[in-house]
């Protein structure tokens, strides 16, 4: 009965109609006009939560746009959606599993059920079996075939296996073991693993094969080569269960690898790969900065859950984050959003989010299956702010596309580097009310006069130089970047994309063209090997697999 009502198609619903009536009412008004109408314009949209502010006071926006998107989401049964989420329904139709990332940084004492059965006390072994294991590589108590401690944990994995623990490991910077590095190899291509191999020492290097599946040919397969180069050193099998370990949801396959399952960490097939850094996926998170900073970025996201679960929805961060998004995707047209973190440790946010969000939402079918008449996913993209501002600025100032963005920055910085640390802060202010106000052509005039510029330069230049403005921003202030604000702030994002989700109607949690790739690869490889010329393919493809064949040496 539930299921038939939320089939209702998102632009069916009576808000999405008001929405577009309201869109023709506001898209051309500045929102220069809107600051000076009230000057009580931040204290009416920003949302403050244990040190994390959202300043979403530079959109374009009134009282009565938040009103109307809450109203949509309220329509499309957001509320009813998420506790389905949380409570560990099946809400992942087309692979019929629960979608529970949420359970694995569950603080509280409460039960979570999946068919039945209560996956507490499963989640909390794991964690114990994480903590033990990385208290014993950190404190030098785990030795490699030779005697030495461990210096070097490498993780082998991609996506969902890759991403969120090296932007996790990587943000968190200052709280790295001094004596232990972490390294994360993805690629395929030979060059990312054989260059970090080198670099290491088999007696003092242990490897984490992080896979969900472990049937990922690239994660296998750079499994096999650090297995290989190993046993070239150790010259003896028994040596493995030292230098492997494996983090998965199938056991049969990791001990067909030769680790043995004692050395395997535990996780569940209601984990999705981009939602899976709070499960044993983290383990290299974990020996990186240890259990106790791990807990600290369980309940970080916790602490947004927790939020998301309570707060109205016009004082909701993920909610109101989210309705922006489709106020723009689907009223504005625009057809991407920038994630621009000022600091050099969220350098891995960009492309974190552009998995987390593209894979969840980047679909056009609706979870019934039916084709969508309505834009979903936007692309996501991003870098550093400031080097963004050296580079790609230009077209978000005075280019023909409407590009939202989030600029993302802490006010403490972690080193004692305040002028430095000043300077960064400044640029975010005066980009996000640059791209805000603009530069008018009276201004423009008055710059240029003021710098002493005449006819013909100043009539040259002028309207190259003029700024429309309207551009619309989030501010996120961290207080600092520690684990429990990293925590939030991943789970901040990650409930905006399933209350997107939920709007568009989409099943944000199964990656059928992830599975495409993956498949697709294995066909052509063994075309590659086969003797006889490749006809069964396009005329394209065929040419160029047999172009490859006549170049390399196949044997
Ligand atoms: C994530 C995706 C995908 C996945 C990788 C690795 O949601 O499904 O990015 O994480 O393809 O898969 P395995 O962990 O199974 O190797």
């Amino acid at each position: 009965m539930n299921q038939q009502k939320q089939s209702l198609s998102f632009t069916g619903l009576p808000a999405y109609k008001k929405l577009s009536d309201h869109h023709k009412q506001i898209k051309n008004v500045h929102m220069r006009r809107l600051f000076s109408l009230d000057p009580k314009r931040f204290e009416k949209f920003s949302i403050e939560h244990h040190g994390l502010l959202l300043d979403y006071s530079k959109n374009r926006i009134s009282s009565e746009t938040i009103a109307l998107l809450c109203q949509l989401a309220k329509e499309a049964e957001l509320e009813k959606w998420r506790e389905r989420m949380f409570k560990g329904e099946k809400i992942n139709n087309t692979e019929d599993r629960a979608v529970l990332h949420t359970a694995l940084r569950n603080c509280s004492d409460k039960p979570v059920f999946v068919d039945g059965e209560d996956v507490m006390p499963k989640v909390r072994a794991v964690l114990e079996k994480m903590r033990i294991f990385s208290g014993e590589l950190r404190e030098a108590r785990w030795k490699g075939f030779t005697g030495k401690p461990i210096k070097h944990v490498v993780n082998i994995g991609i996506g969902g296996s890759d991403l969120g623990p090296k932007m996790v490991y990587q943000a968190l910077n200052p709280y790295h073991h001094k004596k232990i590095k972490l390294h994360f190899v993805s690629n395929v291509d030979a060059t990312h693993i054989n260059a970090l191999l080198k670099k290491l020492n088999p007696e003092t290097t242990l490897f984490i094969i992080s896979s969900k599946t472990f049937t990922t040919q690239e994660t296998l397969s750079n499994a096999h080569i650090a297995r290989g180069w190993f046993l070239k050193a150790a010259r003896d099998e028994k040596h493995i269960s030292q230098h492997f370990v494996a983090v998965s949801t199938n056991k049969k396959a990791v001990s067909e690898f030769g680790i043995d399952t004692e050395n395997m960490f535990e996780f569940w097939d209601w984990v999705g790969g981009r939602y899976s850094l709070w499960s044993a996926i983290g383990l290299s998170i974990m020996i990186g900065i240890g259990a106790e900073n791990f807990n600290k970025l369980l309940q970080g996201a916790y602490d947004m859950d927790e939020h998301f679960q309570q707060a109205p929805l016009e004082e909701n961060m993920p909610v109101i984050l989210a309705m922006l998004g489709i106020w723009y995707n689907n009223f504005f047209k625009a057809e991407s959003h920038a994630i621009l973190p000022y600091d050099h440790f969220l350098r891995g946010l960009p492309m974190y989010l552009e998995q987390a969000d593209m894979e969840s939402n980047g679909k056009s079918v609706d979870r019934d299956g039916r084709r969508v008449d309505y834009s979903t996913g936007p692309i996501i993209w991003g870098t550093t702010g400031i080097n963004g501002q050296h580079a790609f600025y230009q077209s978000l100032h005075q280019g023909t596309k409407m590009i939202p963005a989030d600029f993302i920055v802490s006010i403490q910085a972690h080193f004692n580097f305040q002028k430095q640390h000043n300077i960064m802060f400044s640029n975010v202010l005066a980009q996000t009310e640059a791209l805000m106000r603009g530069r008018t052509y009276e201004e423009t005039y008055a710059y240029l006069t003021a710098a002493g510029e005449g006819p013909p330069n100043l009539s040259k230049r002028i309207h190259h130089m003029v700024f429309e403005g309207n551009h619309p921003t989030n501010t996120i202030l961290i207080e600092k970047l520690s684990p429990r604000s990293l925590g939030m702030l991943i789970a901040l994002y990650e409930h905006k994309i399933f209350v997107q989700g939920i709007v568009w109607n989409l099943n944000s949690f199964d990656q059928w063209g992830v599975e495409l790739g993956k498949q697709l690869a294995k066909q052509i490889l063994d075309k590659i090997y086969q003797p006889n010329t490749v006809d069964s393919h396009d005329a394209s493809t065929n040419a160029l697999i047999n172009y490859y064949r006549d170049r390399v040496r196949l044997d």
